[in-house]
C-alpha cells in the first residue's frame, strides 16, 4: 500500500498506479501524473514503430500511410517527433532538451511547470540489427516563475533536482521503469491490451554483482584505474556483458547486480554519454534503487551542467562495485 493506504500490487495498470502515487505529493495538482501518462503514451507509439522497424523498407508493400513521410525517416527521428508531440501537446511542459535537437525547445507554454530532458531513442546503432534500444527521460520543475520566459537556470539544473526520471526499454518485452523519488517501479507492456502493468514493484539493486559492462575495444585508451578495476573483474571471473544500448545494459545490471562503465578515453576525456538526458536519469533511478552513479570523482547527481549536450564519464551500478572502481581510480592517481 502507498502512504494513503491504497493498495496496489503486481498487475496494477500504470494509470492506476500513477493515480495511487499522486498521494506521495500531498499538494500535487496532478500535472506530473499527467506528464508521466503522456510519456507512457508516446512510449507505446514508439514501441509500435520499433516493432515495425524491420518492415520500414517494405512498408509500401502493405499500404502504410505516408501522410508526413515519417516512415521514411530513421527511427530515432520518428521517436523524437513522437515524444516532442506528446510533451508539447500535454500542456505540463515549458521546455524540452533532446538529444535530437541542438537547442532548447521553448514551448512558450505559460502554464507549463516542467522541463524535460530526453533521449528519445538511445542505442540507435542497434535498431537495424534488431537489438534492444531505449528512451531515457528526466523531469525538472522550472525555477523561474510560471509565465515568464524560460531561462538557462531552468534548464541547467543538477540531477539532484529531478522530480522524476525514467526509461523505456524496447527489448524482448517493452518496459517502463521510473521514479519520482519514492523508490523505483517497473511496468511491462502488454501489447494486445495496450497497457503497462506493474511487474517490478520497488526495485532494489543488489549491493554487489558479477557482471561488468564496458566497451573493451577501447581498453588502450582507458586510464590506469579503469584498467586495473577491469583486471580485477576478470581475476574474479565476472561475466562481461555489453549490449551497446545503455538502457538495456543498465537495466540488466540493476536487476541482476553489475556495473556499467563508460569512462573517459584518450579521444573523449569526458566519455561519450550525455549528462542531461542519459546519465542523470539513470543515476537518479540507480540511487533510488540503492545503487550508485559517479563520474569517477563526484556523484553524477551533484554535477552542475554548463552546456546542454555536455558529456560525462559514467560508472553506474551496484554500490560495492562502483566503490571498488572508484578505489582503483583514486589509487592510480
Ligand atoms: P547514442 O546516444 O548515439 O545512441 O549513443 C549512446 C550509446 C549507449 O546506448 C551505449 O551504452 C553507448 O552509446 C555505446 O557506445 P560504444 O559503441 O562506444 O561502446
Ligand atoms: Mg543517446
Amino acid at each position: 500500500p502507498d502512504q494513503s493506504g491504497m493498495a496496489y500490487s503486481v498487475g496494477t495498470t500504470l494509470d492506476r498506479f500513477i493515480k495511487f502515487k499522486q498521494s506521495d505529493f500531498p499538494f500535487a495538482s496532478g500535472e506530473l501524473s499527467q506528464l508521466l501518462r503522456d510519456i507512457a503514451l508516446a512510449a507505446k507509439i514508439v514501441n509500435r514503430e520499433t516493432n515495425r522497424a524491420g518492415l520500414a523498407n517494405i512498408g509500401g508493400a502493405f499500404g502504410q500511410t505516408n501522410v508526413q513521410g515519417e516512415e521514411q525517416q530513421k527511427l530515432d527521428v520518428i521517436a523524437n517527433i513522437r515524444f516532442m508531440r506528446a510533451l508539447s501537446k500535454g500542456g505540463e511542459v515549458c521546455a524540452i532538451v533532446s538529444e535530437e535537437e541542438d537547442a532548447v525547445i521553448d514551448l512558450k507554454n505559460k502554464s507549463g511547470k516542467y522541463v524535460v530532458a530526453i533521449d528519445p531513442l538511445d542505442g540507435s546503432s542497434n535498431i537495424d540489427v534488431n537489438i534492444s534500444i531505449g528512451t531515457i527521460f528526466s523531469i525538472y520543475r522550472r525555477k523561474t516563475p510560471l509565465g515568464s520566459p524560460i531561462q538557462m537556470e531552468d534548464i541547467m539544473q543538477p540531477g539532484s533536482e529531478q522530480v522524476a526520471a525514467g526509461y523505456v526499454l524496447y527489448g524482448s518485452s517493452t518496459m517502463l521503469v521510473y521514479t519520482t523519488g519514492f523508490g523505483v517501479n517497473g511496468f511491462t507492456y502488454e501489447t494486445s491490451l495496450g497497457e503497462f502493468f506493474l511487474s517490478h514493484p520497488q526495485i532494489k539493486a543488489p549491493k554487489s554483482g558479477k557482471i561488468y559492462s564496458i566497451n573493451e575495444g577501447l581498453e588502450l585508451d582507458w586510464q590506469e584505474g579503469i584498467k586495473n578495476y577491469i583486471d580485477e573483474c576478470k581475476a574474479k571471473r565476472y561475466a562481461a556483458r555489453y549490449i551497446g544500448s545503455l538502457v538495456a545494459d543498465f537495466h540488466r545490471n540493476l536487476l541482476k547486480g553489475g556495473i556499467y562503465l563508460y569512462p573517459a578515453t584518450k579521444n573523449n576525456p569526458n566519455g561519450k554519454l550525455r549528462l542531461l538526458y542519459e546519465a542523470n536519469a539513470l543515476a537518479f533511478i540507480a540511487e533510488q534503487a540503492g545503487a550508485k552513479a559517479t563520474d569517477g570523482k563526484s556523484r553524477i547527481l551533484d554535477i552542475v551542467p554548463d552546456s546542454l549536450h555536455q558529456r560525462t564519464p559514467l560508472l553506474i551500478g551496484s554500490e560495492e562495485m562502483v566503490d571498488q572502481a572508484i578505489k582503483h581510480i583514486e589509487k592510480s592517481k
